[in-house]
């Protein structure tokens, strides 16, 4: 949702938005301050952000029993969103009181359910993760918190880590571009904001800029996609993971458009990725892939068309390009085969970089005797690496690269571990996820040969993501 264009001014005339020059709790001198206190005194602004709170909550799609706002400043938000809604509230004491009940949560706690956390400005996340965690002490199930400001110092991506969801209704940056549009603030004052953000991120070391601390295994996928190296699709992709809480790419292995279209709409919100062999299609026409587009871009998932090029660049260019299936005008990411050597993805990039397409290195294979192993893989992962403007990630058995910046798929997944007739064999998410450090599980036909495939789908979201909430808490279950 986009916020109304009057809030950033409506935030600045009150001033709970303030330029100067500002010492925070820290120390550190800001050239911002954000506080949001003083709206208690200005109603239908109290009024209109609690609005905006609960729509972007509504937009997200996410499911709750009751609601709590950060103490003090997002309390009465969360009244004027309980009182409204109708929802039940609950508050949380700073100390606990020393007498009587000695209760840190008042309200009636029903262990179990799922509370919503609502808060003002969001910085370094440690606020709302001190009231995750005592909810969660008391038994309440904690995923999503909205905040109405995020500024954009690496909280989201702290949060991420614990397995809490930030929602924003806007950021900073997007609040400094307003005022500046409206001429409220200068080039300057926009300039040096910007500089402290990104000099004083808590997702990012000392010097200021975004390194992997913890390479590959504990990063979440938010705090990959913000890493300078990383790939705009990358970046898209990784994006997209955490915010829809998936890492499953549906392998749509189906014969007939309208089932594949079908697939797209319904399973569309459990997934971040769906891979295509248009090939098979008995009855492909480029509507169907004009259509699949629309769809991909209306439920957030990226197309991946599994066609594994696998020759010289210049023919390659015209597979790409050309032919009845012209895939590179509808597909965001396709996969190549290393066999040929570099021409193959320097004849891919050629077409697919300005559109601002990605490719996939064919790294490894998940069938039985493939000689995608060892000094082959290692070429291929060297392949990849030297092309990281085209290339973002790896078809793999598991994390092949270091690299946090690159993205691993991993196909041959299935809940009933073992091997089909063809030599095609199977792992579980959480092999693939936790003990080979992938970060995206590719499934057809676990989901595919189910007659309700969405209960089937929303299972393998289920498993992919707690696989990937264990790494990032270093639980080897
Ligand atoms: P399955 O039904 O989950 O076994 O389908 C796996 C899909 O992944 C299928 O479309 C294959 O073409 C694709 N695949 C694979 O299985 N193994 C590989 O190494 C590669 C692709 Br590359």
């Amino acid at each position: 949702m986009e916020p109304p264009g009057d809030l950033a001014a409506l935030l600045h005339g009150v001033q709970a938005l303030r330029f100067g020059s500002f010492v925070l709790k820290s120390g550190v001198t800001s050239p911002v301050y954000c506080d949001l206190r003083v709206i208690v005194s200005h109603p239908a602004l109290l009024n209109q952000v609690a609005d905006l709170l609960y729509q972007t909550a509504q937009n997200a799609g996410i499911q709750y029993d009751c609601v709590c706002g950060v103490p003090y400043t997002a309390l009465p938000l969360a009244t004027i969103i309980c009182a409204r809604h109708q929802l039940p509230m609950l508050i949380r004491r700073k100390e606990a009181k020393s007498y009587g009940t000695k209760r840190l949560v008042e309200g009636t706690i029903n262990p179990g359910e799922t509370c919503l956390i609502i808060e003002d400005v969001v910085t370094s996340g440690s606020s709302v993760l001190e009231t995750v965690e005592v909810l969660q002490k008391e038994g309440l199930q904690v995923s999503d918190a909205i905040v109405l400001v995020d500024r954009e110092q690496g909280g989201r991506e702290k949060l991420a880590e614990r397995g809490i969801r930030l929602h924003s209704v806007c950021t900073l940056t997007n609040l400094l571009q307003t005022l500046h549009e409206q001429e409220k603030i200068d080039a300057g004052t926009v300039q040096k904001v910007r500089e402290f953000i990104r000099q004083n991120n808590v997702a990012t070391e000392q010097n200021g800029s975004i390194t992997a601390k913890k390479p590959g295994k504990a990063m979440s996928y938010a705090s990959r996609a913000l890493l300078p190296g990383t790939h705009p699709l990358a970046s898209r992709l990784l994006t997209i993971m955490e915010e829809k809480g998936t890492n499953l790419c549906l392998s749509a292995d189906v014969t007939d458009s309208a089932e594949l279209l079908q697939l797209a709409a319904e399973l569309g919100p459990s997934i971040c990725m769906l891979k295509t062999h248009v090939d098979i299609l008995g009855d492909f026409t480029p509507d169907v892939s004009a259509r699949l587009r629309v769809i991909a871009d209306q439920q957030r998932f990226l197309l991946f068309e599994d066609r594994k090029f696998a020759d010289i660049g210049n023919t390659v260019k015209h597979q790409y390009e050309g032919g009845i299936f012209t895939i590179s005008s509808w597909a965001d990411v396709v996969n190549a085969h290393a066999v040929p050597g570099p021409g193959v993805v320097r004849g891919l990039q050629e077409v697919g970089a300005a559109l601002g397409r990605g490719c996939l290195v064919i790294a490894e294979m998940s069938s039985q005797g493939s000689l995608a192993t060892g000094d082959y893989t290692k070429a291929a992962v060297s392949m990849a690496e030297a092309h990281p403007d085209f290339v973002f990630g790896f078809i793999s058995g598991g994390r092949v690269s270091e690299k946090p910046e690159f993205v691993h798929l991993t196909p041959g997944v299935h809940m009933q571990t073992g091997a089909d007739s063809l030599g095609q064999q199977y792992h579980s998410p959480h092999e693939v996820i936790v003990k080979k450090g992938s970060d995206i599980i590719i499934v057809g036909r676990g989901i595919l040969s189910v007659a309700n495939r969405l209960e089937a789908a929303e299972m393998y979201k289920a498993a992919g993501w707690e696989a990937y909430l264990a790494r990032l808490s270093d639980v080897e279950t």
